[in-house]
């Protein structure tokens, strides 16, 4: 398996995180990459990598100029506006079909964004950026013929849609990665996402395409972030009517609820005929997870990486949450190492 990975990930250290009416230490931190690449090293999983440079052309295939020059300058905006502290967003439009783009630097942070649990800092563009080099090596190595790939990227990106961050995400890696493999050569793509948080973000960008399926296996949005999107009929609209499904699971769901969503939405991988497929790979579904409410243990990612591995598609793990940061590493490793199976 080639596996990617750029140091620049680093440069995404925020010292804030809203969380639960405090100001906490992200979850979403550098030691979460730094322990999987140890570990991977230890498994002998196969060669890592530095990224190729792709510029930004791939990442405007799937966000919107505006959205991302708001990325390039918040944190120049922000320091102007003469702030201290990490951009936390305060104020979304209620009607976002007809709001406006402040000027200012407050106003624009809501404009784009869809939580407030993601502080904007110095050096998170940077990071950002070169989180989505990483996922388009992974899927270049791909287009190149290669049966598997692992971009070992962060911040992570599947909450991030057309023009909004949140969630700790600010370019969708995934889908970026995706759309990359349509253009070069996959007629149909398939977006697996096994983390734990519904991939809202990565959903909207395909919810019109009927050439990516996107599933995703997550907590009950009823109950479990982003709330908003996840439900079992959000199906896909247009072309795309029937190219989006949804597996919202309950509180303390384990391996045999997962195992079965998992089945159903492999199934329909198969049957929709990808040329490649994009795993959405959190492990916060692990039980000692300490933001989310599934049960899965270590090695049920073994199981779940084999059975991903059955569909016998070119793969491409793209990175995404999991904050039990002592067993993160032996989580990817696991699910790699099942796939490989
Ligand atoms: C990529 C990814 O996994 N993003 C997740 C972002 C979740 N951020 C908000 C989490 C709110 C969780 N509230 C439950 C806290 C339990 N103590
Ligand atoms: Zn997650």
């Amino acid at each position: 398996m080639h596996i990617f990975y750029s140091e620049r990930h680093i440069r995404r250290d925020a010292k804030t995180e809203l969380s639960n009416g405090r100001l906490v230490a992200p979850y979403e931190c550098p030691a979460r990459a730094t322990l999987i690449l140890d570990r991977l090293r230890q498994a002998r999983l196969g060669e890592i990598f530095a990224p190729r440079e792709f510029g930004l052309a791939p990442a405007l295939r799937v966000h919107d100029a505006d959205y991302v020059a708001f990325l390039e300058s918040a944190w120049r905006e922000w320091t102007a506006a003469g702030h201290e502290g990490e951009a936390i967003p305060m104020v979304w439009p209620t009607n976002r079909d007809r709001a406006r783009r402040p000027e200012a630097i407050g106003g624009k942070l809501g404009y784009y964004a869809l939580a407030a649990d993601t502080s904007f800092t110095e050096g998170s563009w940077e990071a950002a950026q070169a989180a989505a080099q990483v996922a388009l090596s992974g899927a270049d190595a791909l287009a190149q013929g290669g049966r598997a790939a692992f971009a070992l990227c962060r911040p992570p990106g599947h909450h991030a849609a057309r023009d909004l961050f949140g969630g700790y995400c600010f370019l969708n890696n995934a889908a970026i990665a995706a759309r990359f493999l349509r253009d070069h050569g996959a007629a149909r793509c398939a977006v697996l996402d096994v983390d734990f948080h519904h991939g809202n973000g990565t959903q909207d960008i395909f919810y019109h395409s009927g050439d990516v399926l996107f599933a995703s296996l997550h907590g009950d949005p009823r109950q479990a972030f982003p709330y908003f999107s996840g439900y079992a009929d959000e199906t896909g609209a247009g072309a795309g009517e029937g190219a989006n499904a949804n597996y919202p699971l309950p509180r303390g769901a384990g391996w045999t609820d997962y195992e079965a969503a998992l089945s159903d939405a492999l199934k329909r991988i198969a049957d929709f005929g990808a040329d490649a497929l994009v795993v959405s790979l959190g492990v916060d579904a692990f039980a000692g997870d300490p933001i989310s409410f599934f049960t899965l243990g270590s090695a049920d990612f073994t199981r779940m990486g084999e059975r991903i591995g059955a569909l016998r598609l070119p793969t491409l793990f793209v990175l995404e949450g999991g904050y039990a940061v002592a067993e993160i590493g032996i989580n990817v490793v696991n699910a790699l190492t099942g796939f490989q199976q």
